[in-house]
């Protein structure tokens, strides 16, 4: 199995990697530009007709792409130690914090990624600017229900360092880059975020 991958900030590939790095995985990483556009040649448009990122080719040939998709597949390869909970209703549990990292705090990022960020004013045209900001305020909200969550635990699922964290992660560190903080008065949150820096994958 091969990863085609984007280095640092790029969110998506990282949550892989940090993934892979829990499990002590090594998979080869190929590197597809995003910026030089290789990412929407026709060579990765056959791998994946949306040209994203990250992308895992099987050894028979089979690509797959969506993060969360592909480590669910290498969590069937890979069971240990789980990611994606030990029964069914943790599962279910950590599908649902999932989702509500993605699309909570997530999209109010990525939307303010495109369209109020300087770096990506000559890609997305027209950039509605005003739309754009108006996420600050949808990303701190969802950070607010992040925090609410993480009260009185070590991770969003409890104990376990889930794949509900490991999109968390990625995603606060982008918008970090891009200048969204995270607020001061969310503690538990911040305590979140220095705890699941300290762990040795989140240098993937
Ligand atoms: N929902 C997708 C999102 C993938 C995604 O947006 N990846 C970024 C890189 S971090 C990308 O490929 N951007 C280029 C584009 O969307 O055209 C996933 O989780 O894999």
């Amino acid at each position: 199995m091969k990863l085609y991958n984007a280095p640092m900030p790029a969110p998506n590939p990282r949550r892989v990697r940090i993934f892979l790095a829990e499990k002590k995985v090594n998979l080869p990483l190929v590197e597809v530009s995003i910026m030089t556009g290789d990412i929407k040649k026709p060579e990765h448009l056959a791998r994946d007709p949306l040209g994203q990122l990250p992308t895992l080719e099987l050894d028979d040939g089979t690509f797959l792409s969506e993060t969360v998709a592909i480590c669910r597949y290498l969590e069937s390869l890979y069971p240990d130690p789980p990611v994606f909970g030990r029964n069914a209703l943790e599962t279910a549990r950590i599908d649902m914090l999932t989702r509500r990292v993605e699309f909570q705090i997530g999209t109010p990022a990525g939307m303010f990624w495109r369209h109020a960020h300087p770096f990506t004013a000559r890609v997305v045209v027209p950039q509605y600017t005003e739309f754009g900001e108006s996420n600050r305020a949808h990303y701190e909200r969802g950070l607010g229900w992040a925090d609410k969550e993480l009260a009185g635990r070590d991770f969003l699922a409890g104990a376990d360092y889930t794949i509900a964290d490991i999109c968390l992660l990625s995603m606060v560190d982008f918008a970090d880059w891009i200048g969204l903080k995270i607020p001061e008065t969310l503690t538990n949150l911040r305590s979140w975020h220095a705890r699941a820096s300290a762990r040795p994958s989140a240098r993937a």
